[in-house]
């Protein structure tokens, strides 16, 4: 699966209850990964992996359960920065991740080593080892990935949005072999602009889409032109998309054969097939765990 965060993890989850013994991979992106005090935070591997776990916080929609904020408190009344909120327990990962990457070890080995002290049974590949930073022009100027996410809470127009270093990143080889080998090629229902796009644009991953294009499904983050949750439907008005599944079935054009669609989009069906796809149209708000079920028997039949 290609994917982002919540969207991506809840997927996952559904696929994993769909079927205890189908072998399951996430190729993940990193363009909203960050340093910030020194350490190496990745919020969509992160997301994915506790989700999995069941260790997630439901309510924050990123983050641990059971979170306490009780470094942040004291890091603001040092006057440090606090707008990107790391909590007691999450700082952990990032402790044990940054330790190890400097040690030498690489994302993808850090992410293999946490996934299994997590206890996760779907393989945990971000896309490159490379560095990948997505970033925005705004009406306030260039800004990174979380500080247009979080410190402006994505609350700014876009003019541009650039994914620095993907162009020269080298899809990692546990990525290209999951791509390679499975039967089947799932686009989340992540942002196919902010999510989906920087796994797109690693050299090889549009390549090994477009030639197995049979073999790809993507689902339609917009249900009823809106998104679920985040800015994917702002951003793409912003950014001259059409603001429904018809646009998101656009930008996948050419690396999808089935496009899966929510039941109250389904007059857009035929519309979206025309852009050169099959269409399944079923129910894929994962908030109703028979729902997410139905996505997941979608996707694999
Ligand atoms: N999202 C927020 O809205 N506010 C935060 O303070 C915040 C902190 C944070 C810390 C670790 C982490 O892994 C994720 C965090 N997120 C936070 C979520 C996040 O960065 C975004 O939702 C994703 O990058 C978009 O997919």
């Amino acid at each position: 699966m290609l994917s982002g965060g919540v969207g991506a993890a809840r997927l996952l989850r559904a696929l994993r209850r769909h079927d205890a013994d189908v072998e399951l991979s996430a190729v993940v992106n990193v363009g909203d990964d960050l340093v910030m005090h020194g350490l190496t935070i990745c919020p969509d591997l992160d997301t994915i992996m506790y989700t999995l776990a069941g260790a997630h916080n439901d309510e924050l929609g990123w983050g641990l359960a059971n979170e306490t904020w009780r470094v942040m408190q004291r890091l603001g009344e040092l006057g440090g920065e606090n707008w990107f909120a790391l909590g007691d327990l999450d700082l952990a990962t990032h402790l044990y991740r940054s330790q190890r990457l400097a040690q030498g070890a690489t994302k993808t080995d850090v992410s293999r080593e946490l996934a299994a002290r997590f206890g996760l049974d779907v393989a945990l590949l971000p896309v490159s080892d490379d560095p990948i930073a997505t970033e925005f022009d705004t009406a306030l100027g260039p800004l990174s990935f979380q500080e247009y996410f979080v410190r402006h809470r994505h609350d700014v127009v876009v003019n541009a949005v650039r994914v620095r270093g993907a162009a020269a990143a080298v899809l990692s080889d546990p990525a290209r072999d999951a791509l390679e080998r499975s039967s089947r090629i799932v686009i989340a229902p992540s942002n196919p602009l902010i999510s989906i796009d920087p796994i797109l644009r690693v050299p090889g991953v549009a390549d090994i889409l477009t030639r197995r294009r049979d073999d790809v499904v993507a689902v339609s983050p917009l249900v009823g032109g809106a998104a679920i949750k985040g800015p994917a439907d702002r951003l793409m008005r912003e950014l001259g998309h059409e603001v429904n599944a018809v646009g998101v079935a656009r930008f996948y054009q050419g690396m999808v054969g089935t496009m899966i669609i929510d039941v109250v989009d389904a007059d857009q069906a035929d519309a979206v097939a025309n852009t050169g796809c099959d269409v399944r149209v079923t129910t894929t708000v994962m908030s109703r765990d028979d729902h997410a079920l139905a996505l997941a028997d979608a996707v694999r039949s």
